[in-house]
């Protein structure tokens, strides 16, 4: 239905009468926390044509925070097509650094509305050229190719049948030339039972069924009955149940309707069904056809962010998994939800709106275990008033500390307005710390780097980047990158203030030498360890142990004094890229001198001279437990150590 509205002159409205409040009993909104969904994808939050060659500009500012997974853009914007902007190849391109994917709509290449159709071998050849320049520009985040756009509407069945004139021989062509990239269709203007069972059958029968099932949903209320149906049909047929693409969503395709275009109240619930009902990709409709590259109308025609903006933000900060949200009537476009939970930031949150005013309450269920005793709970807005009123963000309605009792809260919200969005967000008010799988590391004895402590960002570790880069494949779901060293693991990507903490358990008060087994392939490097939060050591320099990342050297670190009982290390790294396999702890032995001094461990002593305090030169046997000495490297590099051993 997109393209009708080329011509359209739409006069919107800068204002919407309210709705008069009806009193009614407080409807319930059921969000079991415990419940994955899936893992978070952020699958509605992108839209048609939402992107152009060059807006929105700020790609950083206002395109990257909202995560977006999918925009849907013509192969080409050039004039003698349907449309000449959008270009789908030049916004990959400017979105490859973002989370985001472009779908191409191949009917897109077409001029007119319906579509000119210029004959199938001129059609098939314009496919073969745009999915080969896909291949020449080497882009990596193309989505899928849609192959028709409504063909409900915009085919001429005097020029054949459209799935064996159109759809049968372009499936075949995309997969010879590009097998991997899924294909969508049939992209009905709406759902529609019939139709999607004839497309089906044929499909089925032709061996040409597309990876994702595709068609336009106008007004939320009556997703739920689609998605039964299809999945009806792909039983009766013996298709194998496939994901959705819902490549144009909106309040509806009536013009009293378009104008809710990304409003927070009537998204919601689209978004909530979407995630329920685990559709692959979503995109915001585009009716505001004179002005497209405005994220389907979350931002202003000035490019300001509007009140949608700030909702597909809430949904952006999402991360973790999606948990499960009960509405009071799922086949309806009243008040609806959808939850996070998100385990590596402490965090749970639901969204909440709906076209309906008045409170709600929303009952939590099966609170993860990191939400319970006393939670923080804020309560935020954000308000609408057209989708050309900028708001400047949103709004702080309360912040009150709640119990959770049995696993449970009640969290009462009243909605003020059909076109507004709520958020709940839920943290704790402490962090439990626990070692790793409860095996606290015993003193004497060896901690294990990629050991550290239980309870995330920010609590046990802190770690530049959120992603366990490491290869070690070893507590994937923490932020602290952990590499394959040897038959084990070692902490790995190590950045300056990056740090990690472990529960130890010293056995006996003593005095403890500690050796560390690294890996530094590059500068001289280092980190210091803290002991409940003082220096127990200084910072300590590690040269290049060697070229090679995957040799590991045991490194003399310092002799410690350590009490009797449980303590919390700190590793805090102090310079780039040292690799970390584990800490030993052994006690130290009065008569030894440490081999902290010896060349073949201490390469930046490697070749010193060693003054006492009194400044006589000692040699290095003569070096006594201790006793404080100088040790001035020969290479002019380290410059002058202090010795304490
Ligand atoms: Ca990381
Ligand atoms: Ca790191
Ligand atoms: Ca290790």
């Amino acid at each position: 239905m997109n393209h009708i509205r080329k011509n359209i002159v739409l006069l919107m409205t800068s204002w919407v009468i309210a709705t008069p409040q009806v009193a009614h009993a407080a409807e319930t909104l059921k969000v079991d926390l415990t419940d994955s969904i899936r893992p978070v994808t952020h699958c509605a939050s992108g839209s048609l044509y939402g992107m152009t060659e060059n807006e929105p500009a700020d790609i950083d500012g206002l395109v990257a925070p909202l995560k977006p997974h999918m925009f849907c853009q013509p192969p080409e914007g050039k004039n003698g097509n349907q449309h000449n902007f959008g270009d789908g190849y030049i916004v990959a391109g400017r979105l490859k650094n973002t989370t985001a994917k472009v779908q191409i709509t191949l009917a897109d290449l077409l001029p007119n509305w319906p579509y000119r159709w210029p004959g199938q071998q001129s059609w098939l050849s314009s496919v073969e050229r745009v999915v080969k320049k896909k291949f020449s520009e080497g882009l990596t985040n193309i989505h899928s190719y849609v192959i028709w756009n409504e063909p409900d509407g915009t085919w001429n069945t005097s020029n054949g049948d459209i799935n064996t004139t159109v759809w049968k021989p372009t499936y075949e062509l995309l997969r010879k030339l590009d097998p991997e990239t899924p294909i969508v269709g049939p992209g009905m203007a709406y759902y529609n039972e019939s139709r999607m069972r004839t497309f089906l059958t044929f499909c089925k029968q032709n061996n040409c069924l597309p990876d994702l099932i595709c068609w336009h949903q106008w007004g939320s209320a009556g997703f739920a009955d689609a998605v039964r149906s299809v999945r009806k049909l792909q039983q009766e047929l013996g298709i194998p149940e496939r994901p959705y693409c819902i490549n144009e969503y909106c309040a509806g395709s009536d013009s009293d309707k378009q104008q809710y275009e990304g409003c927070p109240g009537y998204s919601v619930p689209f978004i909530a069904k979407f995630e329920r009902y685990n559709v692959e990709s979503a995109t915001i409709s585009w009716w505001h056809v004179p002005h497209p590259g405005r994220l389907g109308s979350l931002l202003t025609d000035n490019g300001q962010k509007g009140g949608g903006w700030w909702l597909y933000k809430w949904y952006g900060d999402m991360e973790g998994y999606m948990a499960s949200v009960t509405p009071p009537n799922d086949r309806s476009e009243g008040v609806d939800g959808f939850a996070s939970v998100d385990r590596k930031h402490h965090c749970a949150s639901l969204v909440l709106g709906g076209k309906s005013v008045g409170d709600v309450n929303v009952v939590f269920q099966k609170m993860p275990d990191f939400l319970s005793g006393v939670v923080r709970v804020k309560v935020e807005r954000v308000t609408w008033k057209s989708i050309n009123t900028p708001v400047n963000g949103t709004d702080l309605i309360s912040e009150s500390d709640m119990v959770v009792e049995g696993g449970s809260l009640t969290v009462p919200v009243r909605i003020e307005s059909e076109l507004y969005g709520y958020r709940i967000y839920i943290t704790p008010l402490n962090v439990p710390q626990t070692p790793y799988h409860n095996e606290t590391a015993s003193i004497p004895g060896r901690v294990e780097a990629e050991n550290f402590d239980v309870a995330g960002q920010g609590f046990s570790y802190y770690d530049n980047d959120d992603r366990n880069k490491g290869d070690g494949e070893y507590r994937t779901d923490e932020g602290v990158d952990v590499v394959k060293a040897g038959n084990g693991f070692a902490v790995g990507y190590t950045e300056k203030g990056e740090w990690m903490e472990y529960t130890i358990d010293v056995k006996e008060t003593n005095t403890y030498n500690i050796t560390a087994n690294v890996s530094n392939g590059g500068e001289v490097d280092g980190f210091q360890l803290l002991l409940d939060g003082e220096a127990l050591t200084q910072s300590y320099t590690i040269a290049q142990t060697s070229e090679d990342w995957s040799v590991y050297e045991e490194i003399p670190v310092a002799t410690v004094q350590l009490e009797k009982g449980e303590h919390t290390l700190k590793v805090l790294i102090e310079g780039n890229y040292v690799n970390i396999d584990w800490l030993d702890f052994e006690v130290a032995d009065p008569s030894a001198v440490r081999n902290t001094l010896d060349d073949k461990k201490t390469n930046t002593l490697q070749g010193a001279t060693f003054y006492d305090v009194q400044g006589n030169q000692v040699r290095r046997e003569e070096l006594r437990r201790n006793k404080c000495y100088i040790g001035v490297s020969s290479d002019n590099k380290e410059g002058v150590k202090f010795v304490t051993e």
